[in-house]
């Protein structure tokens, strides 16, 4: 039996980019809670909610910060391209395999907005019916493996997009509170980025993944950011 290949650079070309990890883990406590909150509000719209809309989201306002980020790079690396636009990819494991479709103009939408799209998505690559322009122009791109399972991972970029996320299954675990001796029970997931270092440099990499990680630790924190 033959299957089609998925619409990806030739590993070649993936592999010839010399590309860095960095990874982090993420207290989801404060998270878990505003999701369960809005959880209904989506639902009555006919909408699942999961913790991406989130984490999307923040993904977007991180990358209003850092636009190094959310940028495509040239072959010959003569050129990097800032994306106006975020594009967040979302891989996605379907009955047919692997396919990244993404969410168009991420820092536009709210979290509905975002829930909607994911669904729509969801339901066509579930389907196989996926569109070309569903699959076309990503910026960056997300890898939710935790919904499967595992915590860290080694994500493959997605040239010529400059970086790309795996998040971890989000796991209950003991950890300390803040400098004190009290151990309490916690949300963490854990975070896996890798970057093409011949354009991103660690540092730039870790200033980001903390702003992500601030607005998921602190979701309230992201009402700073609408318009
Ligand atoms: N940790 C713990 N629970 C998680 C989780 C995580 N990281 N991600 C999702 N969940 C939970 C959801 O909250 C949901 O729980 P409830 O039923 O209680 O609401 C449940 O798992 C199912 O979520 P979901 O998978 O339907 O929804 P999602 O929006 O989180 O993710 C999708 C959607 C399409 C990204 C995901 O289903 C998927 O396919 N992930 C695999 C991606 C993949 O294969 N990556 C590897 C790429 S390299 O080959």
């Amino acid at each position: 039996m033959r299957y089609p290949t998925r619409t990806y650079p030739p590993f070649s070309t993936v592999q010839s980019v010399p590309h860095f990890g960095y990874c982090d883990e993420v207290s989801m406590d404060q998270l878990v809670h505003a999701r369960a909150a809005l959880k209904s509000a989506a639902e009555a719209r006919g909408l699942k909610f999961s913790f991406l809309p989130f984490i999307l989201k923040a993904t977007s306002l991180a990358l209003s910060e850092f636009p190094s980020l959310n940028a495509h790079v040239a072959s010959d690396v003569s050129e990097v391209v800032h994306k106006g636009s975020h594009n967040i990819g979302v891989a996605m494991d379907t009955p047919r395999g692997l396919i990244v479709p993404n969410i168009k103009a991420v820092q536009e939408r709210s979290l509905l907005d975002i829930a909607a799209e994911l669904n729509r998505l969801q339901t066509l690559a579930s389907a196989g019916k996926l569109e070309q322009a569903d699959l076309a122009d990503g910026t960056f791109t997300l890898s939710n493996i935790g919904a499967i399972g595992g915590t860290y991972a080694s994500p493959v970029l997605s040239v010529p997009q400059v970086a790309i996320g795996a998040l971890g299954k989000i796991s209950r675990v003991p950890r300390f509170v803040g400098k004190t001796d009290t151990v309490v029970a916690s949300n963490i997931m854990t975070v896996s980025w890798a970057a093409d270092h011949r354009v991103v440099d660690g540092a730039t990499m870790a200033r980001f993944s903390n702003a992500w990680k601030g607005f998921l630790e602190s979701p309230v924190s992201m009402l700073a950011h609408l318009r």
